[in-house]
C-alpha cells in the first residue's frame, strides 16, 4: 500500500502486557496494518503484484472478482488496476467493520472505471457466483479448520471455467527440522524489519488459536478433493506460499 504515511508504525506489542488477548482485526490494528503485514510478511508485496500479473491473465469479460479477508484493499486495489476495460467488478469482503470503514475510504481516493463494492461480511456465509478471479490474500488460515473444505467448495462451484483461485498462507511444516530452520528465518526476518524480541514473542501469543495453519500438502489434498484439477505454489519466501489452483474448462 503506498499511502501508508497515512497509517503508524506497528508498536502495539512493544510495550510488556500484562495479559494477552486473542489477536482481534480492531481499530488499533487498522491503524498500523499496512506497516505490520509489510514487516510480518516476506514477499507481500511480490505476491500483491503476482495477483495483479495473475488478474489481467485470467480475468473473463462480465465476471466477478472477489477479494475475501480484504482488510483495507491492497489485493482490490491490484486487480483493479488490471483489469479496466473487461466490464467486471470487484466485490471485496472483511467480516471487521473497522477494516471496511477505512478500506472504503482508501479504495475511494483513487479513481476507477472498475466498480468495488465492498461488505462487510464473513465470507463462510458469502455467494460466490460468476467467478473469474477468487483472492484469498492471507486470511483463510483464521478461518475455523473444519469450515476450510467447505468454503473452497462454495469458491469452486461459483467460479466459472477457466476461473482461479489464489490462496496465500502462511505454513508449517510436517518435518521438525524444517519448520525450525525455515521458522527461524521468518524469525530473521522480523528482527531485521526492527521488531523486538518482546513484541515477537508477545504477538505469538495472541496470534495463538487464531492463526491455525496448514501444510502445503494440506492445500494441495484440498484443492484436489474440492474439484481442482491444476494447483501449486507459484510463490513461496520462507514460510509463506501463495498458491493458485485452476478449475478446468
Ligand atoms: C491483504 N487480504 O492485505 N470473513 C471475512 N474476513 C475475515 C474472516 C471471515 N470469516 N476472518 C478474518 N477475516 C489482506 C490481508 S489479513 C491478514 C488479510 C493478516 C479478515 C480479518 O478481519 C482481516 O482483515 C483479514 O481477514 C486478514 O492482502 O492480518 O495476517
Amino acid at each position: 500500500m503506498n499511502n501508508s504515511s497515512k497509517y503508524n508504525k506497528d508498536t502495539l506489542y512493544a510495550q510488556a502486557h500484562e495479559a494477552i488477548g486473542a489477536f482481534q482485526f480492531d481499530e488499533s490494528v487498522v491503524a498500523v496494518f499496512p506497516d505490520m503485514i509489510q514487516r510480518s510478511v516476506p514477499g507481500y508485496q511480490t505476491i500483491l503484484a503476482g495477483i495483479g500479473e495473475l488478474t489481467q491473465q485470467h480475468a473473463q469479460p462480465h465476471s466477478n472478482l472477489y477479494d475475501l479477508g480484504c482488510s483495507l484493499g491492497a489485493a482490490t486495489l491490484t486487480m483493479r488496476r488490471n483489469v479496466e476495460g473487461k466490464q467486471c467488478q470487484i466485490i471485496a469482503l472483511d467480516n471487521s467493520e473497522s477494516m471496511i470503514k477505512r478500506a472504503q475510504e482508501y479504495l475511494h481516493a483513487y479513481h476507477s472505471e472498475v466498480p468495488v463494492h465492498l461488505h462487510c461480511a464473513d465470507m463462510t456465509q458469502f455467494k460466490i457466483e460468476n467467478a473469474s478471479v477468487v483472492v484469498i490474500n492471507f486470511t483463510l488460515q483464521f478461518i475455523d479448520p473444519d469450515q476450510r473444505e467447505a468454503l473452497l467448495k462454495t469458491i469452486y462451484q461459483g467460479l466459472n471455467p477457466g476461473g482461479i483461485l489464489i490462496v496465500s498462507e502462511k505454513l508449517h511444516f510436517e518435518d521438525d527440522a524444517l519448520q525450525t530452520s525455515i521458522e527461524h528465518l521468518h524469525l530473521q526476518f522480523k528482527r531485521a524489519n526492527g521488531y523486538s524480541e518482546l513484541e515477537i514473542s508477545q504477538k505469538r501469543s495472541s496470534l495463538e488459536n487464531v492463526l491455525i495453519t496448514d501444510t502445503e500438502q494440506d492445500h494441495l489434498k484440498r484443492f484436489k478433493k474440492v474439484g481442482f484439477q491444476s494447483a501449486g505454489i507459484w510463490f513461496q519466501a520462507y514460510n509463506f506460499a501463495s498458491f493458485l489452483a485452476i478449475k478446468a474448462f
